[in-house]
């Protein structure tokens, strides 16, 4: 076909190709979200609603796009992690965050009402997105250690804070000066001794997250089937199903891994 002249503008764009071999993470972040859950009414410091719309939106990403091995998410952030060996979209950073971003956002309020019953959604909400690229599985579990470790520091001081807040009556000023310099023994301590809360007892959701990853499960459902007579039956066939399913247990130490030992492809 005959080029037009104006063919040459193509030149302009800029290859965002990512690097063989390596993990890609694309990372999501709520847009001004400290401001949306105070308008949408989340619950302090952890909402339930909103942590499954988050992972119900995930679950869509992972359902409708290719490639992605596992998800982490809490807070209002969700990383997908696409296999290395990816060849989805050329391995475009753009094409590959902007459809994560996209799906994703598209699915938040898609899905809102079925979390967020009496709660209207009051202005569409919007998600960053960034690309990271990890060369080895140990830069990859380090990454993932690294949300899962956020997500328990923030969890424990929320809980201390709330608990200071709502329970003893500190002003949020009272509260942060109270935290200021403690360190995690000393958060456990005030939980227990003030408020008789072990802090291990605490939601797993909460203080660690949730990961997604696929799962093949055996499912069996019941077919009519021909037989050679020409007579019909009942019969059970089983097949081998993927699916996305959740987790909220520690991604830090081994035995995650190493029960899932089809998740990460080896270095080298
Ligand atoms: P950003 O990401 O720079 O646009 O700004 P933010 O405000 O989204 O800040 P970020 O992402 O560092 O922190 C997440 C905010 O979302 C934080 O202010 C607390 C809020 N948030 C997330 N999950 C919950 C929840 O379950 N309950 C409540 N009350 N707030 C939440
Ligand atoms: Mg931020
Ligand atoms: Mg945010
Ligand atoms: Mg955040
Ligand atoms: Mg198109």
């Amino acid at each position: 076909m005959a080029k037009s002249k104006f063919e040459y503008v193509r030149n302009f764009e800029t290859d965002d190709t990512c690097l063989r071999n390596c993990y890609i993470v694309v990372r999501l972040d709520g847009r001004n979200f400290h401001k949306f859950a105070e308008q949408h009414k989340f619950a302090k410091p952890n909402d339930d609603r909103a942590l499954g719309l988050m992972t119900r939106s995930a679950r869509s990403v992972m359902e409708e796009l290719e490639d992605i091995v596992v998800a982490y998410g809490q807070s209002d952030e969700f990383s997908f992690v696409f296999k290395r060996s990816s060849t989805w979209f050329k391995r475009r950073a753009s094409k590959l965050m902007t459809h994560v971003a996209s799906q994703f956002s598209s699915s938040y309020v898609f899905y809102w009402k079925e979390f967020f019953e009496n709660q209207p959604l009051l202005y569409p909400p919007g998600f960053d997105g960034r690309v990271v690229l990890y060369p080895s599985n140990r830069n990859l579990r380090d990454y993932l250690s690294w949300r899962q470790a956020d997500c328990h520091i923030n969890n424990l001081y929320n809980t201390v804070f709330w608990m200071l807040v709502q329970r003893k009556g500190l002003s949020t000023t009272q509260a942060e000066d109270r935290l200021k310099g403690t360190l995690a023994g000393d958060k456990n301590e005030i939980l227990f001794t003030e408020f008789g809360i072990n802090y291990n007892n605490e939601s797993a959701v909460h203080k660690k997250g949730t990961t997604l990853i696929w799962e093949k499960r055996d499912e069996t459902v019941i077919k009519r089937m021909k037989l050679p007579n020409g007579e019909e039956k009942d019969m059970p066939v089983t097949r081998s199903r993927r699916r996305v399913e959740a987790y909220h247990c520690d991604l830090i130490g081994e035995q995650f891994w190493e029960e899932h030992p089809d998740i990460l492809e080896d270095d080298n």
